[in-house]
């Protein structure tokens, strides 16, 4: 979703993490790449502004290159600055607490209005149980009302919609309805218009008006880049919106509209959209967003359950024995155990240093109880002293493991590589291994 932002962050990151003493130099370079990151992410330049100055403030008064982990106090504050952006303190859905909630959904053209009242419906009533009402309000595609009608029915959703020729009066008539059919939640499709159509602008603020909404959701394509957080703005202007949604957020230039429509237009970004299917919808959370953006997933969650796990004393007699160079196939077993602990493989291998340029080290679950397998086919010799596995050991081991001499010998080789590898990394922390995260 956020590919382009996600692999600028992660090379400023990996930078400033390589670095075991940081500078002020070396932040302020980080601090310019990453202003250099947004602005080609297509993030708003005001809003660039106003976070980087944000970053300078905390990241240089914290003093993060005095602290014991510069690298990742740095991360954490642009992570904490980038939160602090995207939240906002009307994170829940408002519902009219002594009655029907109205909520209505307006936005350019296209911009996926309809698909979202139907995915909105669907997530209330799961989520809270409530049972909505889909309103047809837009009369100026004529395909309009039956796409309405149909995604109602497919999901088990009320639907309404009549013969009346203004959209105000099906909204009206649509009020009548939902008292008798006792939908407490009403959810008013309107006709997709630009901000200078007088005309349908004045029919949207009648909708407003009349049914006093609780909820008014600009529906901005987040497909279209800064377009869509000028139009959010322009409609900001003359609505009192209470919140955007983003949709097309699967495609990827999501990352640049998700954060700069806040600042730009003050209203907080509700849900996104990330597909056509009904399911394809979810709550915009902050915190997990902005970790998406940075292209953390959960680093940091990761560390702090890497130092749960990993033992001291284990960790210190293997930094013993990878200097010394007696580093053997039990250890190598006992790391990989380590690393099940913690979640899924292939995403904590993307955060050890090295292991992608390890070749054909492809680091999934399958590999690794191939590679138990292999290594639980050697005998206790030769897992203590690797260096005897000749070719006649090799095909027992191949043999007893039921993979192939090919197999056995691509580990036997990507095991010497990690190997000196981890011996050129020696200046890693202790209880850390094999995390370098500073
Ligand atoms: N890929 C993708 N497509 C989406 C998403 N949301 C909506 N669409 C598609 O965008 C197109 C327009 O969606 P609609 O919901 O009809 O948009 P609208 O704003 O109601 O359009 P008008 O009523 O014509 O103004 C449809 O083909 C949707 O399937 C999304 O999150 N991802
Ligand atoms: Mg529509």
């Amino acid at each position: 979703m956020f590919n382009r932002l996600q692999e600028k962050f992660s090379k400023i990151f990996n930078d400033i993490r390589g670095h075991g003493k940081i500078s002020e130099e070396n932040i302020s370079k980080s601090i310019r790449e990453i202003r250099i990151a947004l602005l080609e992410s297509d993030v708003n330049y005001k809003v660039v502004s106003s976070f980087i100055n944000r970053v300078k403030d905390n990241a240089l008064g914290a003093k993060v290159f005095d602290s014991i982990t510069p690298g990742q106090q740095f991360i954490k504050i642009v992570l904490d600055q980038l939160i602090d952006f995207l939240s906002s303190d009307q994170k829940d859905f408002n519902f009219n607490k002594s009655g029907t909630t109205f909520l209505v959904l307006a936005g350019l053209q296209g911009s996926g209005k309809t698909t979202t009242s139907a995915k909105i419906a669907s997530f209330l009533k799961r989520e809270f149980n409530k049972k909505p009402l889909l309103v047809a309000a837009d009369l100026e595609r004529p395909a309009a009302i039956e796409q309405l009608r149909t995604l109602s029915k497919s999901n088990n959703i009320d639907f309404y919609s009549d013969q009346s020729s203004k959209a105000i009066e099906v909204v009206a008539n649509s009020m009548r309805y939902a008292k008798t059919n006792k939908n407490d939640l009403v959810i008013i499709d309107t006709a997709g218009r630009l901000h200078t159509n007088n005309l349908l602008m004045d029919e949207l603020k009648s909708i407003i008006t009349l049914t006093s909404a609780n909820e008014i959701f600009y529906v901005a394509d987040g497909m279209t880049g800064q377009d869509a957080v000028n139009s959010s703005k322009l409609f900001s202007d003359m609505v009192n919106l209470t919140g955007v949604i983003l949709t097309k957020m699967d495609g990827d230039s999501g990352g640049g509209v998700a954060l700069s429509v806040k600042e730009v237009t003050g209203c907080p970004i509700k849900f996104i959209t990330t597909g056509e299917g009904i399911n394809k919808f979810e709550k915009f959370n902050p915190d997990s967003i902005a970790r998406r953006i940075l292209g953390l997933s959960d680093i940091l969650g990761l560390v702090e359950k890497a130092q749960k796990n990993f033992d001291q004393k284990n960790a210190q007699e293997l930094e013993k024995k990878i200097i010394s160079n007696q580093f053997n196939f039990n250890d190598f077993s006992n790391q990989l155990k380590q690393f099940s602990k913690l979640g899924s493989l292939a995403e904590i291998s993307s955060f050890i240093p090295g292991l992608k340029k390890i070749k054909n080290f492809d680091f999934n679950e399958n590999q690794f109880k191939w590679l138990e397998a292999i290594i639980g086919s050697m005998t206790n010799k030769e897992k203590e002293n690797p260096s005897i596995i000749n070719g006649s050991r090799r095909a027992r081991i191949a043999k007893g493991s039921g993979r192939t001499i090919n197999e056995v010998n691509r580990l036997i080789k990507q095991f010497n590589q990690l190997k000196s590898l981890m011996k050129k990394t020696k200046k890693m922390k202790l209880g850390r291994f094999p995390f370098k995260l500073n």
